[in-house]
């Protein structure tokens, strides 16, 4: 009788332990998602790079000017509440291609709050969705998911001095058909400061596998050509016929966003480059513009 009696305690705590080790997992699952809180600055200045003075407006974590755009990563699972304020002099919208494309306007000297959701884990661009907004270099990424690998962004950016100036006094609305960069950018930066930029330049081991995201920014075709290795292409969201591909080379088409995995199978420092040569010059000299570097160690 005893025995029974203690066969059924047993049961009794086993079950409670299990129960318990249920709700630990649901509490942990409630945990896991969580909201992530952003502030985002639309700020417009004029810069100097190489010998040209460009007018740029971009996405800052803070109301100061600085030539680089935020990028914005979550986790699988993650919501984003995001509080834009728009410090320039002309209205701008905040729009993320799939998810946030209405009542999106944020004033002139204005502020707008944001809640973002996302279903499928991925690269996605946002942007200000003005001409003189996404032409002038508003426009970024937003990384969800893949929190558990190495992630790498190359947002693609190219800019004549002349037109910048244009399109920031509303001079011009459309690019015109002679248009001609005189600098080419990934991130907004030129190599070889690319080589200082952790986003861009690649610093990894053989068999690591790591996820790209390749942005085109700008306002023409652009082409990336890897040394040393493929890599495979998870997705690509205008040229869809890329997806699964595995390419040394490949183009990226204007307001396209590639998400690239790469697992290195030799060690060694290999370059990445706009395949179009102009596009790998600052000031007309080569080695510059879209030129980055792959480093990895055995
Ligand atoms: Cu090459």
């Amino acid at each position: 009788m005893y025995y029974l009696y203690a066969k059924i305690a047993y049961i009794c705590v086993c079950m409670k332990t299990l129960t318990t080790l249920i709700w630990c997992l649901f509490v942990a699952k409630l945990t896991f998602s969580v909201t992530v809180y952003d502030t985002l600055y639309i700020n417009k200045a004029p810069y100097t790079l190489g010998s040209f003075t460009f007018q740029a407006c971009v996405f800052n974590d803070s109301v100061n000017f600085k030539l680089e755009n935020v990028i914005i990563e979550l986790n699988e699972g993650d919501d984003l509440q995001l509080h834009v304020v728009n410090n320039d002099i002309l209205e701008h919208t905040f729009t993320v291609d799939g998810i946030v494309d209405a009542n999106n306007n944020i004033p002139a000297g204005g502020v707008k709050d944001f809640s973002l959701s996302f279903t499928t884990i991925g690269a996605y661009r946002f942007y200000s969705d003005k001409f003189y907004g996404k032409h002038l270099g508003a426009s970024s990424i937003i990384m969800y998911g893949y929190e558990n690998y190495p992630r790498y962004y190359w947002n693609m950016f190219e800019q004549s001095a002349s037109l910048s100036q244009d399109i920031a006094t509303q001079q011009v609305n459309t690019i015109p058909f002679t248009y001609q960069p005189d600098i080419f950018t990934i991130n907004l930066k030129v190599y070889p400061d690319l080589e200082n930029d952790i986003h861009a330049k690649i610093n990894q081991q053989v068999g690591d596998t790591i996820y790209i995201t390749v942005l085109n920014s700008g306002k023409m075709f652009h082409t990336l050509h890897f040394h040393g290795y493929h890599v495979e292409i998870i997705t690509a969201s205008i040229n869809s016929k890329y997806n699964g591909w595995s390419k040394d080379s490949f183009g990226i088409l204007i307001d396209e966003i590639l998400l690239l995995r790469l697992v290195p199978d030799q060690p060694g420092l290999f370059p990445v480059h706009e395949h179009n040569l102009i596009n790998v010059t600052t000031n007309g000299v080569y080695l510059g513009g879209m030129l980055n570097l792959l480093n990895i160690q055995p």
